[in-house]
């Protein structure tokens, strides 16, 4: 591996605090049009099987910069999931509620996440997947989710062709609704560790956090983002619980035993 493929202490603490991950995909050109025209003349779900009528699609997982997030995050025996999803956002398609999919159990390791690619541009009325950052250590009993609304600081993934967004498994997404007169596709992967780390994985700087804390929150290192880092600006209370957890989580990636 490539180690400029690997992700930065900055990019692992944004990560746990935000949980999320963009890459735009340098991907051979013409890849991203032909696996979007396969997937607008498909009539049915393949579920699972999506990579065998699509086997293109194996060039976006296989890409370098992708490998380089999976190892940072889950360590060196990754396992790409056999689950995969084409999700198709029909013209004229109204809203998807927000929601978690994983436990919602404020979960400390990070053992498992999404991938969610998207083959074609992604226009804000085209129905793009809508994240809350940094809700991931946040629970909420889904059909209570479900009612609220307009979120502040909610981000639409309104993403280039050829986007992986790495998407914590807990994090609150939804959808908007596609107005438009496209079909928007995504194919949601999934990703998760084997074996806990020993030492951190990503390219480390051991001194990452050896830095005075700079209390006007100017200056970007891993320190000062799992410190102050506060992506939808929730109340101190919750801001106080969440930055415990970011700190474990940190410390799980780092190799400490929990
Ligand atoms: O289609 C999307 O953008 C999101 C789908 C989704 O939220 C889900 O499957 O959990």
């Amino acid at each position: 591996m490539d180690s400029s493929y690997l992700m930065t202490d900055i990019d692992v603490a944004k990560f746990v605090v935000n949980g999320y991950h963009l890459l735009e995909l340098d991907l051979p050109d013409g890849l991203n049009e032909h696996i979007a025209e396969q997937l607008d003349n498909l009539d049915s779900n393949p579920g699972d099987a999506i990579t065998d009528v699509v086997p293109e699609l194996w060039q976006a997982l296989d890409h370098p910069a992708v490998q380089g997030v999976l190892l940072s995050l889950l360590g060196e025996d990754y396992e790409v999931q056999s689950h995969r999803h084409w999700h198709c956002k029909q013209p004229g398609s109204g809203h998807m509620n927000w929601h978690q999919d994983s436990t919602n159990n404020r979960d400390i390791h990070i053992n498992r996440f999404l991938g969610l690619y998207y083959p074609t541009d992604i226009t804000p009325d085209m129905g793009p997947t809508v994240i809350v950052p940094g809700t991931q250590f946040r629970n909420a009993p889904t059909d209570r989710m479900s009612t609220y609304s307009n979120i502040r600081g909610q981000v639409p993934l309104v993403v280039k062709a050829g986007t992986m967004a790495f998407t914590h498994y807990d994090l609150w997404h939804g959808t908007a609704a596609n107005s438009s007169s496209i079909k928007r596709h995504m194919i949601k992967f999934l990703f998760r560790r084997t074996k806990d780390n020993a030492a951190p994985t990503w390219s480390h700087d051991p001194e990452a956090l050896n830095h005075p804390t700079d209390w006007n929150g100017k200056r970007e290192d891993a320190h000062n983002i799992l410190t102050f880092g506060n992506p939808i600006g929730v109340s101190q209370s919750d801001h106080y619980k969440e930055r415990t957890i970011r700190r474990q989580c940190w410390n799980h990636l780092m190799g400490e035993a929990t």
